[in-house]
């Protein structure tokens, strides 16, 4: 491939990350093949259609395909720049920690070694941990020893091989996908340049190259830091609890300090990547970690302690409705995978049945582990006309806008911290219920 002439790229892994990712660099002029391993995914996406929610993506996905920059397939073919997007779940181990699973990232490496030619570039953008990139380079090297493999030659090396993770916010995506710096990490300084001259052709933020293990660790980093930081504000959201205080009004005056700045407390910590990456962490330095592990731990039982004053509450006043608001993992966006509102709900529901309504705008039916509790789905309007009881879940606009007057007479308890003008409720000392805590 001649520098000036644009690259052909293949992305391995249609999924939140990838389908934005192949979309974004085919709006660069790019062509692209997307490669997912389910026929559905590929038929959708060859129609100019989308199977994720994410903001603007499916005008643009419909644009790249109908100009022909966009294809999707189940087999690979030869491009000159492979980006491999695919899930890094994690499984539980006997041990209480949590154990990396790179089994799609190394076959995705199988699939690519099949195709690499000379000059190619392979990026690896799935969050990963340290050493995997080194893992696929050596089994692109057992695969292909025809090629010369960087970091094991004297001579240049045919293939460049790199790790460059993502860092973009659901909802908020295609946006940060431009905008967002990048680390690219190469396996060695020649792998980076080359990975760099990929990224600028799409990337507005600034790209910093380093070392494929630092750009590994640095994207495990950033998500252990949140979890950390979130996991402070949800211990002091469970201190004010026990404390009788409440926690918005001490996290506001602290947040006055030029130097403090507390997240929100919360119902626990959800999505796919912050409650997971920093597993990443313990797994590779056990001994180390005690202040990670402790964070999770801390955003966990956060969950448990929001049951059981959901519980205490609905149980001290039998005779009230309860409306549960919102079951998204956070605030405006329709993904409820690893939510915690959802799993709360799906507690509450179980315990107390027809006595709960949900209330979420963002999905069109309820899910699975809803049906036969007697649940319904209603909306905001019906929530603040027949239920006394409210519990906030999740911080979404339409329930932060609801004003004072419309609340003002219901049992609210607000984990989110999305009315601060809720009058407090007289609290059962012996249950040590803050109930607008
Ligand atoms: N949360 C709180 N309190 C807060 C902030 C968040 O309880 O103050 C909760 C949210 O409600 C949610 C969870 O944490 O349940 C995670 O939400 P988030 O918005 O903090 O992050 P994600 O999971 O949507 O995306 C994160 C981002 N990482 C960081 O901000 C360091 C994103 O930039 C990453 O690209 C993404 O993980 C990823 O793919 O790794």
């Amino acid at each position: 491939m001649k520098s000036d002439t644009k690259p052909d790229v293949c992305v391995v892994g249609l999924g939140y990350i990838g389908l934005p990712t192949a979309a974004v660099i085919a709006r660069a002029g790019c062509k692209v093949l997307g490669l997912d391993v389910s026929q559905d995914v590929v038929d959708t996406i060859n129609r100019g259609e989308i199977h994720i929610e994410e903001v603007d993506l499916d005008g643009l996905v419909q644009g790249v395909v109908s100009r022909g920059l966009l294809s999707a397939s189940t087999r690979i073919a030869p491009a000159d720049i492979f980006v491999i997007a695919v899930p890094t779940p994690f499984e539980k181990d006997g041990e209480g920690t949590h154990a990396p699973d790179i089994s799609y990232v190394l076959a995705a490496g199988r699939a690519v070694a099949e195709v690499l030619k000379v000059g190619d570039v392979v990026i690896l953008e799935s969050t990963s941990p340290v050493g995997t990139t080194e893992q696929l380079r050596d089994l692109i090297a057992e695969m292909r020893p025809d090629l010369k493999i960087p970091g094991m030659t004297r001579d240049t090396p045919d293939v460049s091989i790199a790790y460059c993770p993502e860092r973009v916010l659901p909802g908020r995506i295609l946006e940060e996908l431009t905008n967002n710096d990048r680390s690219i990490g190469g396996i060695t300084p020649r792998c980076a340049r080359k990975a760099l001259a990929f990224y600028k052709r799409f990337v507005r933020g600034e790209c910093v190259t380093t070392d494929a293990r630092s750009a590994e660790m640095t994207k495990l980093v950033e998500n252990a830091y949140r979890d950390v930081n979130i996991a402070f504000a949800n211990e002091l959201s469970m201190v004010s609890d026990r404390m009788g205080l409440d926690v918005w009004e001490v996290i506001r005056l602290a947040n006055r300090h030029p130097r403090v700045n507390i997240l929100t407390p919360g119902p626990g910590v959800g999505g796919h990547c912050i409650a997971v990456d920093p597993w990443f962490i313990v797994h590779g330095a056990p001994e180390e970690t005690t202040l990670i592990r402790t964070a999770r731990g801390v955003n966990d039982r956060k969950m448990s302690h929001v049951i059981a004053r959901a519980e205490a509450l609905v149980e001290a006043n039998p005779e009230a409705k309860v409306a549960c608001l919102g079951l998204a993992f956070k605030a405006n966006i329709d993904d409820f995978r690893e939510s915690p509102a959802r799993f709360v709900t799906s507690r509450l529901a179980r315990k107390f049945g027809s006595r709960i309504h949900v209330v979420e705008p963002y999905a069109a039916q309820l899910p699975i582990e809803f049906t036969d509790t007697g649940v319904t789905q209603i909306d905001i309007d019906d929530a603040l006309e027949t239920c006394e009881i409210l519990i906030v879940l999740v911080d979404h606009d339409v329930f932060r806008v609801v004003p004072l007057a419309e609340r003002a007479d219901k049992l609210v308890y607000d984990t989110r911290g999305i009315w601060p003008d809720q009058p407090r409720v007289v609290r059962d000392e012996d249950a040590r219920l803050a109930l607008t805590a």
